[in-house]
């Protein structure tokens, strides 16, 4: 535990810092001045100097229902003393297949099927799969090229940094071949400070249309993007962007697959921004919110086309050589079932449209602050994107997010733009409060 003045010195030892290597974090730097959560309830956590930290991101973009919920950690903790684990390899119990149903009920019209992971790095990496192993077994094997997008974020694992668009995340390690990209949707120049989804852009689209004739769409599997950019910055699709990609994917038999893990479960105002946007992918890809964050899951949710076209063998073959030990948890399951009852009977799946347009006029009371050059906003997400500083790019969203941390909010920066994703169960005076915070620490950071 952390000493500081305002709290009495623990009898506790310190907890030695040096063994966990954390993830996309800077080591050293915070080893040297940690930034240490122990408590959460509601919109806010507390720090281990006792200070209450607005929570702007829920969490990581997945504590959607806020924080502490008891009936999540009810679920759980039931869950753990009837049954711990239970194998889904040729063996099965019933809560994955219930929250299946569930998950299908509140899904983008076709997407009934379900297949589940333990991340969103896995659902991107099994979504791929899917998409090669059923054009091959249609018989269309010579699709096997994957279409990403600049500065994507697709988690981690091979597939998803392959399809990524975000250097630093690929250039120390190697990607798959068979890999091409569409250029990213952020153009300051034409859209700052838009309100909503920027109104230029459409025609970043028909790239699709070069890359199918560069390449040939009977060599192309899939294309997967995120409705919204959420790691990169927030970057938004411009307006008929995405009808736009599913009309040329449709047209080519390209399947589409959309990463909505940040999107999903209301985070638009919908339960998926396939339904806010009124674009059907052939799959979509989801965790964080899933599970409120509380149990590590993942899903993907997909069309039972794919699924059948691995059906034409004898019935005892398995169909899809893939799966985690963990596919289905029934701890992960039982959160998730209490999850999804949490957000229906708060009706939080559709909040975020009806908060939407406050928080929005909030967000852009920011513009005219020093360094502020774009606004961005959608649903419960918002970006500041600050100017770099000459020659340390990233070194003003950094401070900003300290003071931020040091002065009790929590919000995210990815270089010099600063992104909020609270939980949907945001208050105005929450609102408020962030804006406040963020606004001054902005003023008085240089
Ligand atoms: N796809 C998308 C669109 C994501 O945003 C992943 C896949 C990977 O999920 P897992 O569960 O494997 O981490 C993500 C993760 C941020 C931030 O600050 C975003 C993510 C993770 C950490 C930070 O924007 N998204």
């Amino acid at each position: 535990m952390m000493n500081s003045p305002s709290r009495k010195p623990s009898a506790e030892p310190a907890i030695g810092l040096d063994s966990f290597w954390m993830p996309f974090t800077a080591n050293r730097q915070f080893k040297g001045r940690p930034r240490m959560l122990q408590s959460a309830e509601g919109m806010f956590y507390t720090d281990t100097e006792g200070r209450q930290v607005l929570d702007g991101t829920a969490g990581l973009w997945c504590c959607n229902a806020g924080h502490g919920r008891r009936e999540i950690a009810e679920a759980v903790s039931r869950q753990i003393c009837q049954m711990d684990f239970a194998p889904t390899f040729q063996m099965g119990h019933p809560l994955p297949f219930e929250l299946a149903e569930r998950l299908v009920d509140i899904a983008p019209p076709g997407l009934n099927r379900v297949f589940f992971t333990n991340s969103g790095s896995e659902a991107v990496d099994t979504a791929l799969k899917i998409a090669l192993a059923y054009h091959r077994a249609r018989g269309e094997g010579s699709r096997r090229l994957l279409i990403g997008r600049e500065l994507a974020y697709h988690g981690v694992g091979f597939g998803g940094i392959s399809v990524g668009g975000i250097a630093n995340n690929r250039r120390a390690y190697t990607t798959l071949p068979n890999v091409d990209h569409l250029p990213h949707t952020l153009d300051i120049e034409r859209n700052a400070f838009t309100r909503g989804l920027p109104v230029d852009g459409v025609e970043q689209a028909d790239h699709l249309e070069r890359l199918i004739n560069l390449h040939g769409a009977e060599n192309i599997a899939a294309v997967i993007v995120e409705p919204l950019s959420g790691s990169a910055g927030v970057i938004l699709p411009p307006v008929g962007y995405l009808q736009r990609l599913r009309e040329i994917t449709r047209r080519h038999g390209i399947v589409l697959i959309f990463d909505e893990v940040i999107t999903g479960f209301g985070r638009v105002g919908a339960p998926f921004a396939a339904q806010r946007w009124e674009v059907v992918p052939d799959m979509l890809t989801a965790a964080k919110g899933l599970t409120n964050g509380a149990v590590p899951m993942g899903a993907v949710l997909l069309h039972s086309a794919l699924q059948d076209a691995l059906m034409s063998g004898p019935e005892q073959q398995i169909e899809f050589f893939h799966g985690y030990t963990y596919s289905g948890h029934p701890v992960a399951a039982a959160a998730a079932l209490a999850t999804l009852e949490i957000y229906r009977s708060e009706q939080l799946l559709t909040r975020a449209a009806e908060l939407e347009e406050h928080w929005q006029t909030l967000l852009h009371s920011l513009a005219g602050l020093p360094n502020v050059v774009d606004i961005r906003n959608t649903g419960l997400v918002g970006a500041v994107h600050l100017a770099s500083r000459e020659n340390s790019p990233g070194s003003r969203g950094y401070e900003v997010f300290e003071r931020c941390f040091r002065e009790g909010l929590l919000v995210r920066c990815t270089g010099d733009i600063i992104a909020l994703s609270p939980p949907l169960i945001i208050e105005p005076s929450h609102m408020d409060r962030i804006i406040d915070t963020l606004g001054s620490v902005i003023q008085r950071t240089p």
